[in-house]
């Protein structure tokens, strides 16, 4: 099973950290390249050249430069014209990089007129209309995904406000001026982006959002909430699902107990909904996550979980099923004996449909439950209950089934099953074969019953060809 943590947020982080510093390298070299740039290069139009700095910038301008440059780079390029500007955009990406270092090394520019000349930054690149998909109807599980066109330069912006937001220097109480409600909408429409790169950076900025700005989580909270509701019912299209998830699962580990109302409805309401989604293949690895976290926090939502999947079990899609039995099989390696008696019967019930599966792939993903030693005791404690279950379809498709793979594993669980209790498996066999006896009985009496009809018509002259004699 795939698991998530805070660490797993961080992972892109690292990667680009180490990108930033190949290209940026020493002080001396930096600001060898800004001269070069400022004296040799045009600046932003509408923007006065700024003043060639010296090489060592007294430490009290240097604020005043970060915020001359944080100006620049307000200047949104166009990247769909591959040939415009190409100077001036490559001005801003050093420009960019330039901010990278100020804010990860030095000290004492986070000045509190700094704040608002970040986010209006920040804001004038990253916020815009995403770019319409290539393809007509985009599907993220055949398509490539469309990539954004000014990644050279958002994937610094990105960068340089992460490193922003992890800053000592950062205040937040000063810094939620500016990144309030209205920011945080914004930043949530964003991950509806094709391009992976800009889901996987949003989902660390939201992440350290949530985590610095208390007096906004509540308010995440409900517009994930509202995201998921308008996918699920209504549009089934949304690209950063999996990302808001993998956020939601570090988030429900950090939940209070017990577990406020809100928390409990949006499992119950929002997240068992979710796999009835048709591209469920693509998140469903962070969605069960979550679910197992719920359960791991508090098991008492056990019951209804599982009656949730029980009742959206997959009808027609074998690859969900094969799914929903992976999943299962996480809940049940957490779920506790006082739990599983709850819902032992329903739950089995629907395995040994499983195992009956045409579909061998469903059919031997239920059968792998016999190789979880936890779910064995568990079976084992309540096989009274449990074994009549399963027996019947067991017995029928080490008879029947097509497949020698499955006929094999079906032994094996009936073979476990022995061992289990000898006693109450020689009585379902005998239970068992004589049901089929007496299936057999009446399939012959049905039978002689026809031919008893058949006869009687002929004597009545039926003719030949099945019409009745006048
Ligand atoms: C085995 O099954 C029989 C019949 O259901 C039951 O009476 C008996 O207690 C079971 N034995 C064990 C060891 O569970
Ligand atoms: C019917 C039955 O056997 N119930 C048992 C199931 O297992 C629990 C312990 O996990 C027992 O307490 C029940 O008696």
């Amino acid at each position: 099973a795939r698991r998530f943590s805070i660490g797993s947020l961080g992972s892109s982080v690292v990667g680009c950290a180490v990108f930033v510093s190949g290209i940026t390298g020493s002080s001396v070299i930096i600001a060898a390249v800004w001269m070069f740039l400022t004296f040799l290069l045009p600046s932003f139009p509408g923007i006065p050249p700024s003043p060639p700095p010296p090489p060592d910038v007294p430490a009290p301008e240097q604020p005043e430069l970060f915020l001359k440059k944080l100006q620049q780079c307000c200047t949104v390029f166009d990247f769909m014209d591959t040939l415009s500007d190409l100077k001036m955009k490559e001005y801003k990406r050093s420009t960019l990089n330039e901010l990278v270092d100020y804010v990860t090394v030095s000290r004492g520019y986070l000045t509190e007129q700094a704040y608002p000349e970040v986010v209006k930054m920040v804001s004038h690149n990253i916020f815009r209309t995403l770019p319409p998909s290539d393809s007509n109807e985009f599907d993220p599980e055949e398509d490539e995904p469309t990539l954004e066109a000014s990644w050279p330069h958002l994937q610094l912006v990105y960068e340089f406000f992460i490193r922003f937001l992890e800053s000592q220097e950062f205040q937040p109480s000063i810094a939620k001026k500016y990144i309030d409600q209205k920011f945080v909408l914004q930043l949530l429409e964003l991950f509806d982006s094709e391009d992976p790169r800009e889901r996987d950076y949003l989902k660390t900025v939201l992440h350290r959002i949530y985590g610095k700005f208390l007096g906004l989580r509540a308010f995440i909270r409900k517009q994930i909430n509202n995201i998921f509701l308008r996918f699920v019912y209504e549009t089934e299209h949304f690209n950063g699902v999996a990302e808001l998830l993998e956020i939601l699962g570090s988030i429900i580990n950090g939940f209070a107990l017990p577990l406020k109302a809100e928390h409990k409805q949006f499992l119950v309401k929002v997240l068992i909904p979710l796999h009835t989604v048709r591209s469920l293949s693509l998140f469903h690895a962070q969605l069960a996550y979550c679910i197992v976290q719920f359960l791991e926090k508090d098991p008492t939502l056990t019951e209804p979980v599982i009656r949730g999947l029980l009742k959206f079990w997959p009808k027609t899609c074998s690859q969900k099923e094969v799914m929903f039995l992976g999943e299962l099989e996480e809940i049940l390696d957490v779920i506790e004996p006082t739990q599983f008696v709850k819902i032992q019967e329903p739950l089995f019930k629907q395995i040994s449909r499983c195992v009956s599966s045409p579909h061998f792939q469903v059919a031997e993903r239920a059968l792998y439950y016999w190789n979880n030693e936890y779910i064995m005791s568990l079976i084992e404690e309540n096989s009274s209950v449990i074994l009549p279950i399963m027996f019947a379809s067991l017995y029928r498709i080490s008879k029947e089934h097509w497949n020698p793979a499955i006929v094999a594993l079906v032994y094996n669980v009936l073979k476990a099953f022995m061992e289990m209790n000898s006693t109450l498996f020689d009585e379902l066999t005998a239970t068992y074969k004589s049901d089929r006896q007496r299936e057999k009985k009446k399939e012959k009496e049905r039978e002689e019953l026809w031919k008893k009809l058949e006869d009687l018509e002929l004597k009545r002259g039926l003719r030949s060809d099945g019409i009745i004699p006048t």
